[in-house]
């Protein structure tokens, strides 16, 4: 059989004029996964619009496309293209899950929800000839995961070849995240077993990993398991966590001790009403700021995210952001104008109060404002989103944010890795034209190895309570 696998791009990412590196940072980690389902003796392509001009002139028999809501359109038009052509389409992630009867007018075959329970299921069918045109995800386990098929992955299109991922979805339960959505219907929050996530890690080449889990840290035992395996493998490593997971129990020093060295927070906003607006009530009453010291002391540089637009925030929310995020010394942040996903909390909210202003789903991409704001135009929300931007990556600011950490490795550090995502963009272009995106690794490497590798002592730190299950909201 002849299997077509397909990560459609977003408009921006497939611009002849500028590429911006965040789209060559991942490999298509859910395709990959996919197709390790698939049988030795099928013939398997795939290809990623994001690095690559598609080749849509070929004649498969099976068509998988992963459908994000900013590509969503572009995965329709290639899905079209398919079926004129005879081939099944298959269509499925986060975007079909969310609406699939959009979806369904574009599909052979919808798939709702993770597909590790229902693509084995829809292979058999369709092999047997009786493929049905939905199937939707329950039994969650990755128990029996296999390993993606990164052979068919062109590394040397990547920034970071390595991404792994060792758990699926999260404990909490945020209004505006995409999680409860696509979890719908079975388990929400799940891991590997920390050996098969151990062997995982081994055989992937070089030094650097970025784990894209939504929460690497939700379940403790886990986590905790995983870091004591990965001690003694000499990785680099980045990942995504909370501010709770960061401030409660000692796993941040373990994951330090086995390489962590840089970590995605979601900060999302220093405005109490807003967290509880959005039910991030895990973010409630946590020390922000002792959180990160406690990152920079065990060498751990931080990406702050943070959400413009919730119901609390007016006009005076992007300087005061901005300013605290530069005093803290956070590396680097990333801005975000609150989007109302289909199929969340959030969304139906909002519409229920008559406040979505956009069903363009090449809006949803977390710069334009799809929603009517309460204490703010949508203008100045969108202007003061980019002005955050330049505010917080202006030379003077990364100067003084540099300044704040103590040791002269932790301004050095600082310096080398906010100026270079951020003031070498003409470069970064280059190079991915170039098709020499890898051969920056090793600068990356470098970077995050600025400091001795912290030696792991057991913790004298006190948990704020002995609950050391993953909490559920
Ligand atoms: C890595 C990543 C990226 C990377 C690359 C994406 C990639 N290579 O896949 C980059 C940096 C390019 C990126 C960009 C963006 N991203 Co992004 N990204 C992620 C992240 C962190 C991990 C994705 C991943 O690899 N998951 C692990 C794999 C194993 O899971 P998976 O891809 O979901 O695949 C599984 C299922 O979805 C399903 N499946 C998927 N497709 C199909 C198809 C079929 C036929 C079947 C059967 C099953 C199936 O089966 C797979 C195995 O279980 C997710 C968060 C998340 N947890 O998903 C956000 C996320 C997907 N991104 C998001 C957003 C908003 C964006 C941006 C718009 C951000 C921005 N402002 O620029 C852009 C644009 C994306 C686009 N192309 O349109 C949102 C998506 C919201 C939505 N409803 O679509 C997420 C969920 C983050 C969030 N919490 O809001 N992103
Ligand atoms: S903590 Fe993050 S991943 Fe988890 S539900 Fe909230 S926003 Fe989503």
């Amino acid at each position: 059989m002849r299997v077509k696998m397909i990560l459609p791009a977003l408009t921006e990412a497939r611009s002849p004029f500028w590429r911006p590196i965040k789209y060559s940072l991942f490999p298509p980690l859910g395709l990959a996964t996919l197709a390790a389902y698939l049988d030795d003796a099928d013939e398997i392509v795939l290809q990623d619009e994001h690095v690559q001009t598609l080749d849509l002139d070929d004649e498969p028999d099976l068509v998988v496309i992963q459908v994000y809501i900013t590509s969503a359109y572009r995965a329709y038009q290639i899905a079209d293209h398919y079926r004129q052509r005879g081939a099944h389409v298959c269509l499925g992630g986060l975007h079909v899950t969310s609406l699939p009867e959009e979806a369904a007018a574009h599909a052979d075959t919808a798939f709702l929800g993770p597909g590790e329970d229902t693509w084995p299921a829809f292979l058999r069918d369709f092999r047997a000839g009786c493929p049905q045109p939905v199937y939707a995800s329950h039994s969650r386990s990755l128990l029996d995961l296999p390993f993606p098929r990164r052979d068919l992955i062109q590394r040397n299109l990547y920034l970071v070849p390595n991404s792994i991922v060792v758990s699926r979805g999260c404990p909490h339960t945020c209004d505006f995240c995409y999680k409860e959505a696509f979890f719908a219907g079975g388990k929400s929050f799940y891991t590997l077993a920390v050996d098969r996530a151990l062997r995982e890690i081994e055989g992937l080449a070089g030094r650097h990993l970025y784990f894209l889990d939504d929460h690497l840290f939700g379940n403790p035992h886990f986590a905790s398991s995983l870091f004591e395996g990965m001690k003694g493998m000499g990785r680099l490593w980045q990942a995504a966590g909370t501010v709770q997971s960061i401030l409660k129990t000692d796993l941040i020093e373990k994951a330090a001790a086995s390489g962590l060295r840089s970590l995605f927070v979601g900060f999302e906003t220093l405005n109490p009403d807003n967290l509880v607006e959005q039910h991030k009530f895990q973010n409630l009453n946590r020390d922000y700021s002792a959180a990160i010291r406690r990152l920079h002391e065990l060498g751990v540089m931080v990406n702050a995210s943070f959400v413009y637009g919730m119901d609390g925030d007016d006009e005076s929310v992007f300087a005061r952001t901005v300013d605290w995020a530069l005093g803290q010394g956070v590396e680097t942040a990333t801005f975000h104008i609150l989007t109302p996903y289909p199929g969340t909390a959030l969304h139906q909210r909002m519409q229920a109060e008559g406040r979505i202003t956009s069903a363009n789903w090449d809006d949803y991409d977390t710069r334009h404002v799809t929603f009517q704001p309460r204490r703010i135009s949508p203008e100045r929300l969108e202007a003061g989103y980019w002005d955050s931007y330049r505010q917080f990556y202006r030379w003077g600011s990364i100067l003084r944010s540099a300044q704040t950490h103590k040791t002269l490795n932790g301004k050095l550090r600082h310096f080398a890795y906010t100026s270079g995502w951020k003031k070498f963009e003409p470069l970064w272009d280059w190079v991915i034209r170039a098709k020499r995106v890898t051969g920056m690794l090793p600068i990356l490497e470098r970077v995050l190895a600025g400091v001795q590798p912290v030696q792991f002592q057991p913790s004298t730190w006190k948990p704020a309570n002995n609950h050391m299950l993953p909490p559920s909201s």
